[in-house]
């Protein structure tokens, strides 16, 4: 028999969800960064899953264990001082909260803008003690160095699939105007794990959603949680690999490819007596850019399967969904 004491069934009772365990996915795409044929590679992975990891992508080790250092050390912070950077409107600090519309997860974050020199003093606004000035220049730092491995991928997705010019996706995310954002995602150990696993419950960190944005850059440190959709429906387990990065398809570039690559569906449970660590770039194009298939990549006759919309549109519509909300479907013709 299961037990799980009272306290704790309330306090998960509005987040877990039962379900059978997912396998673990021995699939995942790998792509070298360092090899000639990496464009080729991005491309099938796109188009096969929407999810590939690279490796040797130049993002110094020193790096990321300083932002993940600092992460650690903010999320330990009593709660109040955490609050102090909080709620997300949609940027700050916020917990077990997602989004406006009521979803929740076993999850606290930081979510943050990540662009021009302008916006970095944003980066800094959730912070009323300016005791934060460490995290907040590890964030830069990172993000300075991740943003590179972005450009550096979509440069690749445009080599493979023929774009030109073959700056037409890097542009996107390199203006200065890119809406860009950054999250780092601490999922706390859960209480009573292995109860929770006798009992075939699942408890949720971030539900099934696919990203608005054009890509997302995601590295964690060695805790698995990351869920993927595979295009059978099947949700597999993603192996922990703290020292690749991990790419997701997002919805706006599904669109700008007319579907030839697929945003992928994806979650995080958090049913570990380990702490789960993440922090995820989300490269997005400027408000006012057009998300419509890029022309050198249409064929002769073929037409967009979207609606045209701009980014700041679907941004919009994306705050009014819930995260499980298939979005794209809103701007799918008919
Ligand atoms: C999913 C991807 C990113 O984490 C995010 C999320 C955003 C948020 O947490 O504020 C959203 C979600 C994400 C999509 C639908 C809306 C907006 C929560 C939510 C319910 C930062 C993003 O850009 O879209």
């Amino acid at each position: 028999m299961v037990v799980l004491s009272q306290g704790t069934i309330d306090h998960l009772a509005f987040i877990k969800m039962c379900k059978p365990s997912s396998a673990i996915f021995d699939g995942v795409p790998i792509v070298d960064l360092s090899r000639p044929d990496a464009g080729a590679a991005v491309v099938r992975a796109c188009q096969e899953f929407g999810f590939f990891k690279v490796v040797n992508h130049g993002v110094p080790p020193d790096v990321v264990d300083r932002l993940e250092d600092e992460a650690a050390r903010f999320f330990s912070l009593p709660q109040s001082e955490k609050d102090n950077a909080g709620p997300p409107d949609p940027f700050g600090y916020g917990s077990k909260r997602i989004g406006p519309n009521g979803d929740v997860g076993w999850i606290e974050y930081l979510f943050l803008h990540t662009n021009s020199s302008e916006d970095d003093k944003k980066l800094s606004l959730p912070f009323s003690h300016g005791n934060q000035e460490f995290l907040l220049r590890a964030v830069e730092d990172y993000v300075r160095a991740v943003k590179q491995v972005a450009f550096r991928v979509v440069e690749l997705m445009a080599d493979g699939l023929g774009i030109e010019p073959r700056d037409a996706l890097s542009s996107m995310l390199r203006s200065e105007a890119s809406d860009s954002c950054f999250r780092l995602n601490h999922y706390p150990p859960c209480p009573e794990p292995q109860a929770l696993s006798r009992s075939g419950c699942n408890l949720i960190g971030f539900g099934e959603h696919t990203d608005p944005q054009i890509i997302s850059v995601l590295r964690s440190n060695n805790t698995s949680g990351l869920q993927i959709c595979l295009p059978d429906g099947a949700w597999v387990s993603v192996p922990p690999d703290h020292s690749s990065l991990f790419i997701n398809v997002g919805d706006s570039l599904q669109v700008l490819t007319n579907g030839r690559f697929r945003s992928v569906k994806h979650r995080v449970l958090a049913d570990h007596g380990q702490p789960r660590i993440s922090m995820i770039y989300f490269g997005g194009p400027a408000l006012d850019e057009k998300i419509a298939p890029l022309p050198s990549l249409l064929a002769e006759g073929e037409s967009s399967l979207y609606k045209e919309f701009t980014w700041s549109e679907y941004k919009r519509s994306a705050y009014k969904s819930r995260l499980a909300d298939y979005r794209l479907g809103l701007f799918e013709k008919p």
